[in-house]
Protein backbone atom coordinates (compact mmCIF):
# COMPACT_ATOMS: atom_id res chain seq x y z
CA UNK A 1 0.00 0.00 0.00
CA UNK A 2 2.67 2.72 1.05
CA UNK A 3 4.68 1.60 -2.58
CA UNK A 4 1.68 2.19 -4.29
CA UNK A 5 1.04 5.63 -2.66
CA UNK A 6 4.84 6.37 -3.50
CA UNK A 7 4.11 5.69 -6.97
CA UNK A 8 1.17 7.88 -7.11
CA UNK A 9 3.02 10.99 -5.09
CA UNK A 10 5.89 10.94 -7.79
CA UNK A 11 3.29 10.51 -10.86
CA UNK A 12 1.66 13.33 -8.98
CA UNK A 13 5.01 15.58 -8.64
CA UNK A 14 5.73 14.90 -12.65
CA UNK A 15 2.71 16.58 -13.82
CA UNK A 16 3.07 19.15 -11.26
CA UNK A 17 6.20 20.05 -12.61
CA UNK A 18 4.74 19.50 -15.87
CA UNK A 19 2.31 22.10 -15.29
CA UNK A 20 4.78 24.49 -13.75
CA UNK A 21 6.96 24.44 -17.01
CA UNK A 22 3.53 25.17 -18.60
CA UNK A 23 3.09 28.18 -17.17
CA UNK A 24 6.60 29.07 -17.13
CA UNK A 25 5.92 29.25 -20.75
CA UNK A 26 3.02 30.84 -21.05
CA UNK A 27 4.32 33.77 -18.60
CA UNK A 28 6.85 34.15 -21.13
CA UNK A 29 4.47 34.20 -24.31
CA UNK A 30 2.52 37.00 -22.93
CA UNK A 31 5.61 38.83 -22.42
CA UNK A 32 6.09 37.86 -26.18
CA UNK A 33 9.27 36.31 -25.84
CA UNK A 34 9.60 33.20 -28.00
CA UNK A 35 10.07 30.37 -25.45
CA UNK A 36 11.53 27.83 -27.73
CA UNK A 37 13.86 30.06 -29.47
CA UNK A 38 17.73 29.35 -28.19
CA UNK A 39 19.01 32.93 -27.98
CA UNK A 40 22.23 34.26 -27.96
CA UNK A 41 22.53 34.80 -24.34
CA UNK A 42 21.60 30.84 -23.56
CA UNK A 43 24.46 30.17 -26.31
CA UNK A 44 26.95 32.51 -23.74
CA UNK A 45 25.56 31.09 -20.68
CA UNK A 46 26.13 27.68 -21.98
CA UNK A 47 29.73 28.40 -22.89
CA UNK A 48 30.50 29.67 -19.43
CA UNK A 49 29.12 27.05 -18.30
CA UNK A 50 31.38 24.61 -20.73
CA UNK A 51 34.59 26.46 -19.19
CA UNK A 52 33.58 26.35 -15.72
CA UNK A 53 32.99 22.64 -15.98
CA UNK A 54 36.62 22.64 -17.77
CA UNK A 55 38.32 24.05 -14.96
CA UNK A 56 35.97 22.20 -11.76
CA UNK A 57 36.92 18.41 -13.81
CA UNK A 58 40.85 19.58 -14.29
CA UNK A 59 40.73 20.32 -10.29
CA UNK A 60 39.15 17.38 -9.48
CA UNK A 61 41.50 15.06 -11.67
CA UNK A 62 44.33 16.48 -9.77
CA UNK A 63 42.78 16.09 -6.30
CA UNK A 64 42.25 12.32 -6.97
CA UNK A 65 45.96 12.20 -8.07
CA UNK A 66 47.35 13.98 -5.12
CA UNK A 67 44.60 11.92 -2.43
CA UNK A 68 44.61 8.82 -3.65
CA UNK A 69 48.29 8.36 -4.70
CA UNK A 70 49.56 6.66 -1.65
CA UNK A 71 47.05 4.13 -1.76
CA UNK A 72 48.28 2.18 -5.08
CA UNK A 73 50.36 -1.04 -4.90
CA UNK A 74 53.38 -0.74 -3.34
CA UNK A 75 57.03 -1.55 -4.99
CA UNK A 76 56.88 -4.73 -7.50
CA UNK A 77 57.96 -7.84 -5.59
CA UNK A 78 59.38 -10.13 -8.32
CA UNK A 79 62.08 -9.54 -10.73
CA UNK A 80 59.59 -8.21 -13.77
CA UNK A 81 57.49 -6.60 -12.01
CA UNK A 82 60.03 -3.68 -12.46
CA UNK A 83 59.38 -3.60 -16.09
CA UNK A 84 55.77 -4.51 -15.86
CA UNK A 85 55.60 -0.99 -13.61
CA UNK A 86 57.47 0.89 -15.99
CA UNK A 87 55.37 -0.07 -19.13
CA UNK A 88 52.09 0.83 -16.64
CA UNK A 89 53.32 4.05 -16.40
CA UNK A 90 54.47 4.39 -19.58
CA UNK A 91 50.60 4.18 -20.28
CA UNK A 92 49.09 6.05 -18.16
CA UNK A 93 51.50 9.09 -18.63
CA UNK A 94 50.19 8.53 -22.40
CA UNK A 95 46.53 8.12 -21.63
CA UNK A 96 47.58 11.24 -19.06
CA UNK A 97 48.26 13.54 -21.73
CA UNK A 98 45.80 12.35 -24.20
CA UNK A 99 43.33 12.84 -21.80
CA UNK A 100 44.08 16.77 -20.76
CA UNK A 101 44.91 17.99 -23.88
CA UNK A 102 41.37 16.15 -25.83
CA UNK A 103 39.35 17.22 -23.00
CA UNK A 104 41.03 20.81 -22.37
CA UNK A 105 40.13 21.29 -26.32
CA UNK A 106 36.45 19.64 -26.15
CA UNK A 107 35.54 22.28 -23.57
CA UNK A 108 37.60 25.09 -24.34
CA UNK A 109 36.37 25.47 -27.99
CA UNK A 110 32.85 24.91 -27.10
CA UNK A 111 32.87 28.18 -24.59
CA UNK A 112 35.72 29.97 -27.05
CA UNK A 113 32.89 28.94 -30.49
CA UNK A 114 29.77 29.34 -28.99
CA UNK A 115 27.30 30.68 -31.36
CA UNK A 116 26.90 34.32 -31.74
CA UNK A 117 24.82 36.70 -33.61
CA UNK A 118 26.13 36.73 -37.33
CA UNK A 119 28.54 34.69 -37.03
CA UNK A 120 28.91 31.21 -39.17
CA UNK A 121 30.98 28.50 -38.80
CA UNK A 122 33.54 27.72 -41.49
CA UNK A 123 32.23 24.51 -43.36
CA UNK A 124 35.61 21.72 -43.52
CA UNK A 125 34.22 18.53 -45.18
CA UNK A 126 37.36 16.53 -45.53
CA UNK A 127 41.36 16.76 -44.97
CA UNK A 128 43.03 14.62 -45.82
CA UNK A 129 46.26 15.85 -44.40
CA UNK A 130 44.54 15.51 -40.98
CA UNK A 131 43.07 12.22 -41.65
CA UNK A 132 46.96 11.08 -41.97
CA UNK A 133 47.92 12.63 -38.62
CA UNK A 134 45.30 11.26 -36.97
CA UNK A 135 45.77 7.99 -37.86
CA UNK A 136 49.34 7.46 -38.41
CA UNK A 137 50.12 8.98 -35.32
CA UNK A 138 47.67 6.88 -32.96
CA UNK A 139 48.71 3.98 -34.57
CA UNK A 140 52.17 4.55 -34.24
CA UNK A 141 51.98 4.55 -30.47
CA UNK A 142 49.07 1.41 -30.38
CA UNK A 143 52.11 -0.77 -32.21
CA UNK A 144 54.62 0.56 -29.55
CA UNK A 145 52.06 -0.76 -26.23
CA UNK A 146 50.98 -3.56 -28.32
CA UNK A 147 55.04 -4.40 -28.96
CA UNK A 148 56.27 -3.73 -25.55
CA UNK A 149 53.07 -5.44 -23.99
CA UNK A 150 53.46 -8.62 -25.56
CA UNK A 151 56.93 -9.15 -24.93
CA UNK A 152 55.90 -8.32 -20.88
CA UNK A 153 53.74 -11.12 -21.14
CA UNK A 154 55.81 -13.54 -22.82
CA UNK A 155 58.29 -12.87 -19.94
CA UNK A 156 55.59 -14.61 -17.61
CA UNK A 157 54.55 -17.01 -20.01
CA UNK A 158 57.21 -18.26 -21.86
CA UNK A 159 58.61 -21.97 -20.81
CA UNK A 160 60.05 -21.77 -17.00
CA UNK A 161 63.55 -22.48 -16.19
CA UNK A 162 64.66 -26.22 -15.52
CA UNK A 163 65.19 -25.47 -11.51
CA UNK A 164 62.07 -23.71 -11.21
CA UNK A 165 59.76 -24.79 -8.39
CA UNK A 166 56.22 -26.08 -9.67
CA UNK A 167 53.28 -25.46 -7.57
CA UNK A 168 49.58 -26.12 -9.06
CA UNK A 169 47.39 -23.49 -8.12
CA UNK A 170 43.86 -25.22 -7.82
CA UNK A 171 40.84 -22.97 -7.74
CA UNK A 172 37.31 -23.74 -6.61
CA UNK A 173 34.42 -22.07 -5.23
CA UNK A 174 35.56 -20.91 -2.60
CA UNK A 175 39.07 -21.21 -1.98
CA UNK A 176 42.29 -21.86 -3.35
CA UNK A 177 44.73 -25.31 -2.84
CA UNK A 178 47.94 -25.35 -3.51
CA UNK A 179 50.16 -28.47 -4.65
CA UNK A 180 54.08 -28.46 -4.88
CA UNK A 181 55.63 -30.95 -7.41
CA UNK A 182 58.33 -32.10 -4.81
CA UNK A 183 61.79 -33.30 -5.24
CA UNK A 184 61.14 -34.56 -8.83
CA UNK A 185 59.79 -30.96 -10.28
CA UNK A 186 56.60 -33.19 -12.02
CA UNK A 187 53.37 -32.81 -10.31
CA UNK A 188 51.51 -36.26 -10.56
CA UNK A 189 48.68 -36.84 -13.01
CA UNK A 190 45.33 -36.04 -11.76
CA UNK A 191 41.43 -36.39 -12.72
CA UNK A 192 38.06 -34.91 -11.74
CA UNK A 193 37.19 -38.69 -11.27
CA UNK A 194 39.21 -39.57 -8.59
CA UNK A 195 38.03 -36.38 -6.64
CA UNK A 196 36.59 -37.61 -2.99
CA UNK A 197 36.71 -36.04 0.03
CA UNK A 198 40.18 -37.03 1.00
CA UNK A 199 41.46 -36.18 -2.29
CA UNK A 200 39.97 -33.27 -3.11
CA UNK A 201 42.18 -32.53 -6.39
CA UNK A 202 41.53 -35.73 -7.71
CA UNK A 203 45.06 -36.67 -7.58
CA UNK A 204 46.09 -40.22 -9.36
CA UNK A 205 47.88 -42.20 -6.52
CA UNK A 206 49.26 -44.39 -9.12
CA UNK A 207 51.31 -42.23 -10.71
CA UNK A 208 55.16 -42.27 -9.31
CA UNK A 209 54.85 -38.76 -9.77
CA UNK A 210 52.25 -38.16 -7.18
CA UNK A 211 54.59 -39.44 -4.51
CA UNK A 212 56.19 -36.49 -3.29
CA UNK A 213 53.66 -34.05 -3.85
CA UNK A 214 52.43 -31.78 -1.27
CA UNK A 215 49.24 -30.34 -0.95
CA UNK A 216 49.03 -27.14 1.29
CA UNK A 217 45.56 -24.49 2.54
CA UNK A 218 45.57 -21.71 3.70
CA UNK A 219 49.33 -20.04 3.25
CA UNK A 220 51.69 -20.65 0.51
CA UNK A 221 55.42 -20.62 0.77
CA UNK A 222 58.10 -19.42 -1.85
CA UNK A 223 61.50 -18.81 -1.99
CA UNK A 224 62.84 -15.24 -3.19
CA UNK A 225 65.31 -14.95 -5.84
CA UNK A 226 64.06 -18.67 -7.20
CA UNK A 227 61.59 -18.64 -10.11
CA UNK A 228 58.50 -20.72 -9.35
CA UNK A 229 55.70 -21.59 -12.02
CA UNK A 230 52.27 -21.50 -11.24
CA UNK A 231 50.24 -24.49 -13.45
CA UNK A 232 46.73 -23.45 -12.71
CA UNK A 233 43.43 -25.09 -12.87
CA UNK A 234 39.99 -25.17 -11.71
CA UNK A 235 37.24 -27.40 -10.51
CA UNK A 236 33.98 -25.71 -11.49
CA UNK A 237 33.89 -22.33 -12.77
CA UNK A 238 36.52 -19.72 -14.56
CA UNK A 239 37.94 -17.72 -11.63
CA UNK A 240 41.24 -16.09 -11.95
CA UNK A 241 44.95 -16.49 -9.76
CA UNK A 242 45.88 -12.45 -9.30
CA UNK A 243 49.22 -11.91 -7.26
CA UNK A 244 49.10 -8.31 -7.40
CA UNK A 245 52.19 -7.54 -5.63
CA UNK A 246 54.13 -9.77 -8.06
CA UNK A 247 52.66 -8.29 -11.09
CA UNK A 248 50.92 -11.19 -12.26
CA UNK A 249 47.48 -12.80 -13.53
CA UNK A 250 46.10 -15.88 -15.09
CA UNK A 251 43.01 -17.38 -15.46
CA UNK A 252 42.04 -20.37 -13.78
CA UNK A 253 40.02 -22.72 -16.62
CA UNK A 254 37.81 -25.79 -15.83
CA UNK A 255 39.36 -28.39 -18.25
CA UNK A 256 42.97 -27.08 -18.89
CA UNK A 257 45.67 -26.14 -17.22
CA UNK A 258 47.11 -22.28 -17.69
CA UNK A 259 50.56 -21.49 -16.45
CA UNK A 260 52.58 -18.34 -15.68
CA UNK A 261 56.14 -17.74 -13.80
CA UNK A 262 57.88 -14.95 -11.59
CA UNK A 263 60.55 -14.56 -9.33
CA UNK A 264 60.11 -13.12 -6.37
CA UNK A 265 62.31 -10.48 -5.15
CA UNK A 266 61.57 -9.08 -2.33
CA UNK A 267 60.83 -11.34 1.43
CA UNK A 268 57.41 -10.75 3.11
CA UNK A 269 60.05 -9.54 6.10
CA UNK A 270 61.74 -7.24 3.83
CA UNK A 271 58.24 -6.20 2.32
CA UNK A 272 56.88 -5.13 5.50
CA UNK A 273 59.68 -2.83 6.48
CA UNK A 274 59.43 -0.75 3.28
CA UNK A 275 58.03 2.90 4.65
CA UNK A 276 55.36 2.59 1.98
CA UNK A 277 54.05 -0.56 3.19
CA UNK A 278 54.00 0.98 6.58
CA UNK A 279 51.98 4.04 5.78
CA UNK A 280 49.96 1.77 3.99
CA UNK A 281 49.52 -0.99 6.85
CA UNK A 282 48.83 2.10 9.40
CA UNK A 283 46.06 3.82 6.96
CA UNK A 284 44.20 0.17 6.94
CA UNK A 285 44.48 -0.24 10.69
CA UNK A 286 42.75 3.41 11.60
CA UNK A 287 40.20 2.55 9.51
CA UNK A 288 39.91 -1.27 11.31
CA UNK A 289 40.37 0.19 14.65
CA UNK A 290 36.88 2.55 14.01
CA UNK A 291 35.19 -0.49 13.21
CA UNK A 292 36.89 -2.64 15.87
CA UNK A 293 38.41 -4.82 13.92
CA UNK A 294 41.52 -6.52 14.56
CA UNK A 295 44.90 -4.69 13.44
CA UNK A 296 46.07 -5.90 9.69
CA UNK A 297 49.57 -7.32 9.19
CA UNK A 298 51.05 -7.37 5.42
CA UNK A 299 51.04 -10.25 3.36
CA UNK A 300 51.48 -11.16 0.14
CA UNK A 301 48.01 -12.68 -1.52
CA UNK A 302 46.99 -14.57 -4.02
CA UNK A 303 43.47 -13.44 -4.78
CA UNK A 304 40.69 -14.63 -6.98
CA UNK A 305 39.39 -11.87 -9.86
CA UNK A 306 37.36 -13.22 -11.89
CA UNK A 307 33.43 -12.50 -9.99
CA UNK A 308 33.04 -16.46 -9.63
CA UNK A 309 30.11 -16.39 -7.36
CA UNK A 310 28.76 -15.39 -3.76
CA UNK A 311 32.02 -16.04 -1.78
CA UNK A 312 34.16 -14.69 -4.68
CA UNK A 313 35.74 -12.15 -2.38
CA UNK A 314 36.78 -14.51 0.18
CA UNK A 315 38.90 -16.42 -1.97
CA UNK A 316 42.20 -15.86 -1.21
CA UNK A 317 45.29 -16.96 0.35
CA UNK A 318 48.83 -15.54 2.29
CA UNK A 319 52.12 -15.90 -0.10
CA UNK A 320 54.95 -15.93 2.07
CA UNK A 321 58.13 -15.37 0.75
CA UNK A 322 61.17 -16.37 2.68
CA UNK A 323 64.66 -16.51 2.71
CA UNK A 324 66.15 -19.80 0.76
CA UNK A 325 67.08 -21.00 4.44
CA UNK A 326 63.45 -20.28 5.36
CA UNK A 327 61.87 -21.92 2.80
CA UNK A 328 64.05 -25.12 3.00
CA UNK A 329 63.22 -25.58 6.82
CA UNK A 330 59.06 -24.72 5.85
CA UNK A 331 59.32 -27.84 3.19
CA UNK A 332 61.22 -30.19 5.68
CA UNK A 333 58.33 -29.79 7.40
CA UNK A 334 55.85 -30.33 5.33
CA UNK A 335 54.64 -33.81 4.62
CA UNK A 336 53.75 -35.81 1.37
CA UNK A 337 50.04 -35.92 0.14
CA UNK A 338 50.68 -39.49 -0.18
CA UNK A 339 52.03 -40.29 3.13
CA UNK A 340 49.02 -38.37 5.31
CA UNK A 341 46.83 -40.73 4.02
CU1 LIG B 1 37.07 -17.47 -7.80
Amino acid sequence: MIKLLIYAAIVLLIIAVAQLVRVFELASELKGEKSNEVTYKDHRNQGRMMFAFLIAFMLFFVWQVVKYKDAILPVAASVHGKDLDWLMWFNMGLITIVFVVINFLLFYFSYKYYSRPDSQATYLPHNNKLELIWTVVPAIVLAVIIILGLKMWNTITEPASKDAIVIQLYAKQFDWTARYAGKDSTLGHSNFKLIDGANALGIDTLDPHSMDDIVVHGELHIPVGRQVEFKINSRDVIHSAFMPHFRIQMNAVPGMTTSMHMTPSITTEEMRKRPEVIAQVKMINEIRAKKGEDPYEFNFLLLCNKICGASHSNMQMNVVVDTPEQYEAWLAKQKPFLAKK
